[in-house]
């Protein structure tokens, strides 16, 4: 784990930083210990960094671009595109199969003409014939929700937001750079509209902030780690993150569920939502 290294966007104003850092433990010690990973899921309130997975699951050093070409280079995927290579939103994706978009992202990124990200696919829809090769998800519990997968170029960030998931963030290949919050920065981040429909995301910029703009963000503070193939970051629901791509990376979310309920800002944030779903699938059952 590094901390402090320059982002790919490169930063303006230093970032207000949490004096301790995120605490790490082996894959084998968790295994050795007994201590259930789902545990993590209902337990945990802070972010922990999983380490030295290889050691316990030699064979997920296979996942490369290569890889995902030859396994499931055929099938159709979604790509969201963005000008900026930040990404916020997740609508009007593209489609092409996965090997046109490898050889798109493969393109000089100074003469490439569009920033494109393949982010939260869902592995059970699009991929379901690599989902044995991840192994790692053996050692979790039913309750997992579940996986998607992130495969893009450097450069490419997913703007800062917060879920209301725990995510076993499993970092595959290439190195991504994690900005962390805690749950309480909420108020000081300028979440979008609870009716909107990104309310989890915020349009403040950690590596470019606009203080004049955003001024209660200064008070916020941030882990900064730089992850590697090899390691896990776990991150309970409500932490907001920003997460940059140093070179090609592929990463799988695994989401376990929680209870949404939890006393948090996001949570009650995101009734409007949860009530619009619900309304919706009250509204489909009672279709003839
Ligand atoms: O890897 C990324 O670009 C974003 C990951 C992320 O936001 C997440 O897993 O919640």
């Amino acid at each position: 784990m590094s901390t402090n290294t320059p982002p790919p966007e490169g930063r303006t104003t230093p970032l207000n930083l949490y004096p301790n850092k995120i605490p790490q433990q082996s894959l084998k010690e968790f295994i050795e210990s007994g201590t259930s990973l789902g545990s993590l899921c209902s337990q945990s309130k802070t972010p922990v960094l999983i380490t030295g997975v290889y050691e316990v699951f030699p064979e997920l050093v296979k996942w490369t671009p290569e890889f995902l070409d030859q396994k499931v280079g055929d099938k159709a995927v979604q790509v969201i595109s963005s000008e900026t290579g930040v990404f916020q939103e997740h609508h009007h994706p593209l489609n092409m199969t996965l090997r046109e978009y490898s050889h798109e992202i493969n393109v000089n990124p100074s003469t490439a003409k569009r920033h494109l990200y393949m982010g939260a696919l869902n592995i059970d829809h699009f991929f379901p014939e690599i989902k044995a090769d991840l192994q790692f998800d053996e050692l979790l519990p039913q309750e997992i929700n579940h996986l998607e997968l992130w495969y893009g170029p450097g450069g490419n960030t997913t703007g800062l937001h917060y879920d209301a998931f725990s995510n076993f963030f499993i970092q595959l290949y290439g190195q991504k750079r994690w900005l962390l919050s805690e749950p309480n920065s909420f108020l000081n981040l300028y979440p979008r509209s609870a009716l909107s429909n990104y309310p989890k995301n915020t349009d403040f910029n950690p590596l470019k902030p606009d203080f004049e703009k955003y001024p209660k963000a200064k008070k916020v503070q941030f882990y900064d780690l730089t992850i590697q193939p090899d390691s896990i970051l776990f991150v309970p629901p409500y932490w907001w993150h920003q997460v940059s791509s140093y070179n090609m990376s592929i990463s799988v979310s695994i989401w376990c569920k929680t209870n949404l309920l939890k006393a948090e800002w996001g949570a009650l944030q995101l009734l409007p939502t949860h009530i619009k779903h619900l309304m919706r699938q009250i509204v489909s059952s009672k279709r003839p």
